[in-house]
């Protein structure tokens, strides 16, 4: 839990004649982190970045599916990840053992990453060298659906050994979802009370017709539908820099 993200303002506290300040306080936290996103998302455009915010629970399999998916892709795409932990520098250096270029955010006792902290960061990626950026969340299921960074999408993580509820039990982080990633199928055969399809039935009663696939990411990797659902969005057309797309970067430039 950290001051900033709302995670200390509950119904017990947030009382309509009492906790006025703490909401209007938090509420010009979150309008100062959109406009940082905006501006993060211009770097990423201006340079034609894929830029991905994963997300889930500690432990869901985060930095495994990073690590297969740069074994996957590194020789056709150039990839760079973001790091976001409350301590240690494990998972850069996960990253940076497969030769990609990582920076790791140590959060200290904040909760999720903010769009100032990956400002911050983007000033240590060549990002004009890039095709994909992958923003690794600090584990947590609640705190990092609030905060914009500037991503163009959101994937979260559920893993089989969570419990097929957590689309319904956590439904603003499910909902703010592009996809949502069903890891460590491996283990399905162990966990015999989670059940795929009661998980897809919880993400589907959010109306979000989010799209879930599912992906192993150890021993032997089952990465097909992931790989798939990426490749079709670093092909489609997006913001990239005049040099490499001229006509789509003057259409974003007169609709901004
Ligand atoms: N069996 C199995 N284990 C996995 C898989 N993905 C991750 N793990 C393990 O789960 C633990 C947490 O993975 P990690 O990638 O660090 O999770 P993160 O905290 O979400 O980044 C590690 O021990 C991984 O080896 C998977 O697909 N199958
Ligand atoms: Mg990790
Ligand atoms: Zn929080
Ligand atoms: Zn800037």
């Amino acid at each position: 839990m950290c001051q900033t993200c709302g995670c200390s303002v509950t119904s017990a506290t947030a009382h309509p004649d009492g906790a006025g300040t703490a909401i209007e306080v938090l509420q010009n936290l979150l309008a100062a982190n959109d406009r940082m996103a905006r501006h993060n998302r211009e770097h990423f455009d201006a340079h034609g970045v894929l830029t991905i915010n994963l997300m889930s629970s500690p432990g869901a399999g985060k930095t495994a599916l990073l690590e297969a998916t740069i074994v996957a892709l590194r020789s056709r795409y150039r990839i760079a990840v973001i790091e976001g932990d409350l301590e240690t520098d494990n998972d850069a250096a996960r990253i940076r053992a497969h030769g990609v270029p990582a920076v790791q955010i140590t959060t200290g006792t904040a909760c999720h990453l903010d769009a100032e902290l990956v400002h911050r960061a983007l000033e240590e990626l060549p990002l004009a060298g890039l095709d994909l950026l992958f923003i690794e969340n600090v584990g947590n299921l609640v705190c990092p659906a609030g905060f914009d960074l500037g991503q163009h999408l959101n994937v979260t993580l559920l893993s089989v050994t969570e419990g097929d509820d957590k689309p319904a039990k956590y439904p603003v982080i499910f909902r703010a979802s592009d996809l949502v990633v069903l890891s460590k199928t491996d283990l399905l055969e162990v966990m015999e009370d989670f059940d795929p399809s009661r998980a897809a039935a919880a993400l589907a009663a959010l109306g979000r017709d989010t799209p879930l696939i599912s992906t192993a990411s150890r021993r032997a990797p089952q990465l097909g539908a992931w790989l798939d659902w990426l490749e079709r969005r670093l092909e489609a057309p997006r913001a990239i820099s005049p040099r490499r797309a001229p006509l789509i970067f003057a259409q974003t430039a007169a609709g901004a």
